[in-house]
């Protein structure tokens, strides 16, 4: 029977570690035929054992799941492409596998990541595909042929949204699994690929396609029902923006409420004005927390960013999702095109009408390949046609810089426990490990809410 070893290659631990979802529709996709093993390496910390599991399971293909690049902070920058090198060192040192990358950071900077990983293969999109790679070895077919796979020699990428099954195999007994279960006790789950909206900045559309493609909300329910019996205490929703179909996501609530769903949830929203009633239905079905991706409350900034709303739509999303009795929180995204003191003070002024909320603060935009804000960079010369921008390039607002946002940002916070500023590295969610050592569960950040 063919090996395929599946590593999820996150350790990153702030907020707090996240379960490996995309692994778990990667294996479901592997038939019979194969011998699957999934590992985290956030349950892996001693590299002795990790050596031995690879040897002992001897597998004929290691995929490694690359989600994160770096942590996107702008002030305190760590890539994370020396831990991954370092981990295809031990794989090539323990085992003769082929070595296939996959992953959301993966599809971001594909061929960036197989130079400097010298792996076999790379799947760029959805794992899915990696059954018809697999089938494709075996029968030594064209491995050309798939679309979004690359080779060694095969650089050129197709981006193709997968049409075919698509299975989450969510194995309780996992030893990850328990992971989670014992810290913080979240887990997460996906109800619909793909995000409509084209935000100037974002990987989103392309990782997942612009396209929404629905999960059926019964059988979704029935996932979740498998989380909490095994005894997740949260559920994470991992979509683009849960909102983004009112219709879907109200579909998948009642769902959960005939499934009998009794565990709290919550996810990322868009904070476009909802239909009546709209949060109250999910809270009735578990909602609890609600983060929107706010960005910035100055109009112009908006526009630019090319976001779905405008400030004064925030304002009614919000008192929704108060009125619902949901914790909310909103994150900002400062210094993007048009970004100046007079719109990140408008955006500062509008935050202090935002009551009860806790506010994550990133002061930088990251430039993306395939987004309109690398064609903006590009024009600008901020970026350089082909430069390599795996090593973090911040957009640069010629009217404020980074230094300026800060500290217009930090004054203007004055030490208020629920403005995190940076890429949660702060005080407060320094705190989350204790927390959760002590038997709390989920996101938590409601208890920064003054
Ligand atoms: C939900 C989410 C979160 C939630 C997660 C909550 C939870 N409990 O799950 C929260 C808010 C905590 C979060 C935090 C962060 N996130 Co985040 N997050 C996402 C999001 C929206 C979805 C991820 C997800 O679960 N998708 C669903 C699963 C099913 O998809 P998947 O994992 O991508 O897997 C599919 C494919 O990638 C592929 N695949 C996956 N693994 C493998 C392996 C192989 C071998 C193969 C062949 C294929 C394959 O197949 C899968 C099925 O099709 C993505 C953006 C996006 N739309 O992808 C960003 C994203 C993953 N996050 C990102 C980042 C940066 C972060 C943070 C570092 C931000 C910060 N500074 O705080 C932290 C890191 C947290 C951590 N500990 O790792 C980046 C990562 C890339 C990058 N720029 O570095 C992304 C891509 C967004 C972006 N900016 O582009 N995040
Ligand atoms: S920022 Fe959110 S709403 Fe906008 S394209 Fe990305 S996922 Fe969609």
């Amino acid at each position: 029977m063919i090996k395929v070893l599946l590593i999820s290659a996150n350790t990153l631990r702030i907020p707090y570690p996240v379960y490996p979802l995309g692994l778990d529709y990667v294996a479901g996709c592997l038939d019979s035929r194969y011998q699957t093993k999934i590992i985290d390496l956030n349950d892996y910390s001693h590299p002795e054992t990790l050596d031995a599991l690879i040897r002992d399971f001897a597998p004929d293909f290691v995929g490694i799941s690359i989600r994160n690049i770096d942590n996107t902070d702008v002030i305190n920058c760590r890539s994370f492409l020396p831990e991954y090198q370092a981990l295809v060192s031990q794989i090539r040192k323990n085992s003769q596998a082929r070595i296939i990358l996959g992953g959301s950071g993966f599809t971001i900077f594909p061929a960036e990541f197989m130079m400097a990983l010298d792996a076999d293969y790379g799947i760029v999109g959805e794992g899915e595909r990696m059954s018809q790679l697999l089938d494709a070895l075996e029968k030594n077919a064209d491995v050309n042929k798939v679309p979004g796979v690359l080779t060694k020699d095969k650089t050129e990428i197709v981006y193709e949204p997968y049409g075919g099954m698509i299975r989450r195999h969510f194995d309780p007994e996992n030893r990850h699994t328990r992971f989670y279960l014992a810290y913080g006790g979240m887990l997460n789950l996906q109800t619909k690929r793909g995000c409509p909206y084209q935000c100037s900045y974002c990987t989103y559309p392309h990782i997942e396609g612009g396209k929404m493609r629905f999960y059926e909300p019964r059988e979704i329910a029935r996932s979740a029902r498998d989380l909490q019996d095994a005894g997740a205490k949260y559920i994470f929703i991992t979509d683009s923006a849960f909102n983004a179909s009112y219709d879907h996501s109200l579909d998948v609530a009642q769902a959960f409420i005939e499934e009998r769903l009794s565990i709290p949830w919550g996810g990322f929203f868009a904070p476009t004005v909802p239909p009546a009633d709209y949060f109250k239905r999910l809270a009735e079905a578990g909602l609890t927390h609600v983060e929107f991706g706010t960005e910035s409350l100055s109009d112009v900034v908006l526009n630019n960013l090319r976001k779905p709303f405008a400030s004064q739509n925030v304002f009614v999303a919000h008192r929704e999702a108060l009125d619902a009795g949901l914790h909310v929180a909103h994150y900002f995204l400062l210094g993007g095109p048009g970004e100046s003191k007079e719109t990140l003070q408008t955006t500062l002024t509008g935050i202090d009408q935002l009551e009860k909320a806790v506010f994550f603060f990133f002061c930088g935009v990251r430039i993306y390949p395939h987004t309109a804000l690398y064609d903006v960079a590009l024009k600008e010369g901020q970026v350089a046609e082909g430069e390599n921008i795996l090593p973090p390039v911040f957009y640069r607002s010629s009217e404020i810089n980074v230094k300026e946002i800060m500290t217009m940002v930090e004054t203007h916070a004055n030490g208020r426990l629920n403005w995190i500023i940076g890429a949660g590295e702060a005080k407060a969610t320094r705190i989350l490990p204790k927390l959760y050592r002590r038997g709390f569960t989920g996101p938590l950040w409601e208890y920064l809410i003054q």
